[in-house]
């Protein structure tokens, strides 16, 4: 793997000898393909697709319009979402008193090393340094414990869209491991533990539709390992996707269930009916920018991005293609009614007028960027009353008369996003290996598949898988185990330990 600096020097390189495999014509092409070199790809993807430019601090990422627009898509589903649960937002402060910080000490234990420190104002040092929140549980539940004093306080249900800071030292990669990303984290209180219950499904549905229903990313919802759990917590749950290029899984989102470790940490209790007091039961949740890399990794191509239609901020580009003696306004007319047309009917879409460009520079222009429909004007589509609408997923021409243009239109985008969602199930399914013994396991992992093997639930054998699978390429661990479970006939064994098994669990090399 080529250092973060190697990565910015490569993708800044806009001319000059380092591309391989620039197209004669544009000069827009990747140099890297997505199954010869996926790293690389990604990184040339990712900035030649404007979503990101590097930034002069390592895992420091600029997040340009192109990949915000995508955020507040997915944002104002959520937060819509979320509302109609009588969840609140608020807003709390980005710094922590050490005090604070470390109020929970085994939560933080672990943590330590990435939590980065302001020491200084100016060139005076602080006689007490403030950390910066790398999550806010430490930050928000004081407050809680303050807020809440009956049973009529709760349930207590407040979201914070922020930024979070985790100093990361194993490879940065954009959107995927960043040190600064934008996430919501979500902390809930209640005074039953079935109501904690129910919304930590409630919300693992909510990450499922983002990933399914506008990303249009198979994920597996299931329930994490003791061992991968957030240990502050009582247990994990989680949307798992996969990255079939490099075999990796990557956990998409999680809903937490915390019980009542953070209630006894913090004394957050509550005077119950009876006057009593209780403990509340509390979750914790989070959906990052992660999400976006996610969509780059599964979608992308060799031409560059390619957006699902629901998340695309232009979802149809429309290109004038003059020719020598043909008229060129009437071209350029039909271009601004045909983008008229199209918004009224309430899609995103903008025509690329630029007279320095070429029309086969603007196909590669977009293409990169990954919008979902182009349409092309020329002479000929004019006398014949028709537009050339071209897809971006599977290149598909097709011809369709100016009348019925919004009716296509609607029809394609809608068959691209859900084009997208199945050719990313196939590819994703393709990955899944079922084993039952040690040997299919290495054999499916050394293939970079997605394991799916029936499990003994046992920590120490997890940790000795870990431990035998450990090299280059990363130790493979759960990735879930599925609330889905397949059938598992009586005196299964488990494919690690041989003793018998309790569940089926997915195992890979994850991110
Ligand atoms: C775990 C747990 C939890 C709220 C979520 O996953 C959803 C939203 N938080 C986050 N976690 C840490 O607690 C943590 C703590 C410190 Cl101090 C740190 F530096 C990094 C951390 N990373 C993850």
């Amino acid at each position: 793997m080529a250092t973060d600096e190697a990565k910015k020097s490569n993708t800044n390189v806009k001319s000059g000898g380092k591309k391989k495999e620039v197209k004669k014509e544009t000069g827009l092409g990747l140099s890297n393909k997505k199954d010869d070199n996926f790293g690389e790809w990604y990184y040339e993807v990712v900035v030649n697709g404007e979503m990101i430019e590097y930034y002069d601090i390592s895992g420091c990422y600029i997040l340009r319009p192109w990949a915000i627009s995508i955020w507040e898509t997915m944002q104002t589903f959520f937060d819509a979402e979320i509302k109609k649960m009588k969840i609140k937002n608020c807003y709390f402060p980005l710094f922590v008193s050490p005090g604070v910080l470390q109020r929970e000490k085994d939560h933080i234990e672990g943590f330590a090393p990435e939590v980065a420190w302001v020491t200084k104002s100016g060139s005076t040092d602080l006689d007490v340094h403030i950390a910066i929140r790398p999550t806010s549980e430490t930050v928000m539940y004081p407050y809680y414990s303050k807020w809440i004093r009956g049973h009529r306080d709760l349930p207590l249900k407040l979201n914070q869209w922020c930024n979070v800071v985790r100093w990361e030292f194993s490879h940065p990669t954009p959107f995927i491991r960043s040190r600064e990303f934008l996430w919501q984290e979500g902390h809930t209180a209640f005074a039953t533990k079935v109501e904690a219950d129910e919304e930590v499904l409630e919300i693992l549905e909510l990450y499922r539709r983002i990933y399914e229903e506008y990303l249009e990313i198979p994920v597996i919802k299931g329930k994490k390992s003791e061992l991968e759990k957030f240990a502050g917590g009582l247990y994990t749950t989680s949307v798992e996707a996969f990255i079939p290029n490099t075999g990796r899984g990557i956990q998409g989102a999680t809903s937490h269930c915390l019980g009542q470790n953070f209630a006894k940490m913090f004394e957050i209790n509550f005077e119950n009916e009876k006057g009593e007091k209780q403990m509340v039961w509390q979750n914790s949740w989070a959906y990052s920018t992660r999400t976006i890399g996610v969509l780059v990794m599964v979608h992308g191509d060799d031409n560059g991005l390619v957006l699902p239609p629901k998340v695309a901020s232009v979802q149809v580009v429309v290109i004038p293609v003059p020719y020598k003696d043909a008229d060129t306004q009437a071209i350029f007319d039909a271009c601004s009614e045909t983008v008229n047309t199209l918004s009224k009917a309430g899609f995103r879409v903008e025509a690329d007028f630029r007279d320095n460009y070429s029309p086969g520079w603007k196909y590669s222009h977009w293409e990169m960027k990954g919008v979902p429909l182009r349409i092309e004007i020329g002479p000929k589509d004019l006398v014949n009353s028709q537009v050339r609408i071209v897809r971006r997923d599977n290149s598909a021409k097709t011809d369709i008369p100016m009348a019925k243009l919004t009716e296509k239109v609607k029809e394609m985008l809608d068959d691209v996003q859900q084009s997208l969602f199945d050719a990313a199930k196939q590819k994703r399914d393709a990955c899944i290996k079922v084993v039952k013994t040690w040997d299919e396991f290495m054999e499916a992992l050394n293939q970079k598949k997605m394991i799916l093997a029936p499990w003994c639930d046992e920590e120490e054998v997890e940790k000795d898988v870990k431990a035998r699978t450990k090299g280059e390429m990363g130790a493979a661990k759960t990735l879930c185990s599925p609330f889905d479970q397949p059938e598992l006939p009586e005196g299964t064994l488990c494919f690690a330990s041989g003793k018998p098994a309790k569940k089926w669990t997915y195992w890979g090399r994850s991110y």
